[in-house]
């Protein structure tokens, strides 16, 4: 139907979820079974933590600097939009970006610290919405007994069920939810599925669109 578009566009693939629910783990997988089949992709992460204000960011989270929760959430935002044009000519240029953690995580875990919700999507306005967004849900519990948790500032119990809260009051019926303590392998299979139907529906044409829809 869209006949204008002559080359098709990359699909903007979002993995979220509480701290070690196994995205890194996930998009590493997904990026080398997409690439091996010949599609152009990327993995990208936010924090994005080698520019500027990512330094900051990374260093708020180990603890070796404070912030106010307001600031650390505009930073965070800043890093996505710091991002944004680069994101904008990937798609449009054909190549799928995986990206790990992106603006529900911001909204999710100052909204857990008791921001307003509506203060904290308001800088995240415009920014590119994804195609998908694969919600890797595992319990806080579960969580907590996964390797390295309580390194970061953000990796306590309690705080991760406020947390899981905020991912439920943000959600809707287009995220895909899949089971995070099932085997690695059989998540990977269920992120595939769902992945390469995405970068159909995006192959054929459908519209990049912005934040919040
Ligand atoms: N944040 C982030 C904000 O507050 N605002 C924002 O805008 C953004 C973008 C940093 C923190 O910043 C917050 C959220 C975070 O608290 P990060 O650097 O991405 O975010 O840190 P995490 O997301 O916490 O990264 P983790 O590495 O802790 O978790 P992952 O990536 O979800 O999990 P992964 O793949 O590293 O796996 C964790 C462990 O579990 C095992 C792995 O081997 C590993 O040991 N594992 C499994 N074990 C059993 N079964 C499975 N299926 C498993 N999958 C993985
Ligand atoms: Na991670």
């Amino acid at each position: 139907e869209n006949k204008e578009s002559s080359s098709s566009r990359g699909a903007l693939i979002v993995l979220e979820g509480l701290d070690r629910c196994g995205k890194t783990s996930q998009s590493g997988r997904l990026y080398k079974y997409l690439e091996e089949r010949g599609h152009s992709v990327e993995s990208w992460r936010f924090p994005d933590r080698n520019t500027g204000v990512g330094q900051m960011i990374s260093s708020y989270l180990a603890n070796q600097s404070q912030l106010d929760d307001h600031a650390i959430h505009l930073l965070f935002s800043a890093n996505r939009w710091e991002k944004r044009s680069l994101m904008e000519e990937k798609l449009k240029s054909g190549t799928t970006l995986i990206v790990d953690r992106y603006s529900y995580s911001g909204v999710a875990f100052s909204y857990a610290k008791g921001l307003d919700i509506g203060w904290c999507k308001a800088p995240e306005i415009g920014l590119l919405a994804p195609d998908l967004v694969v919600y890797l849900d595992i319990s806080p519990e579960k969580a907590a007994e996964r390797g390295g948790f309580g390194d970061e500032r953000y990796e306590q119990l309690e705080f991760q069920k406020k947390v899981a809260g905020s991912y439920l009051a943000l959600r809707d019926s287009s995220w895909k939810v899949i089971d995070a303590t099932l085997s690695i392998e059989d998540i990977e299979k269920k992120l595939r599925e769902v992945v390469l139907d995405c970068m159909k529906a995006c192959h054929k044409g459908k519209p990049l669109s912005q934040l919040w829809p």
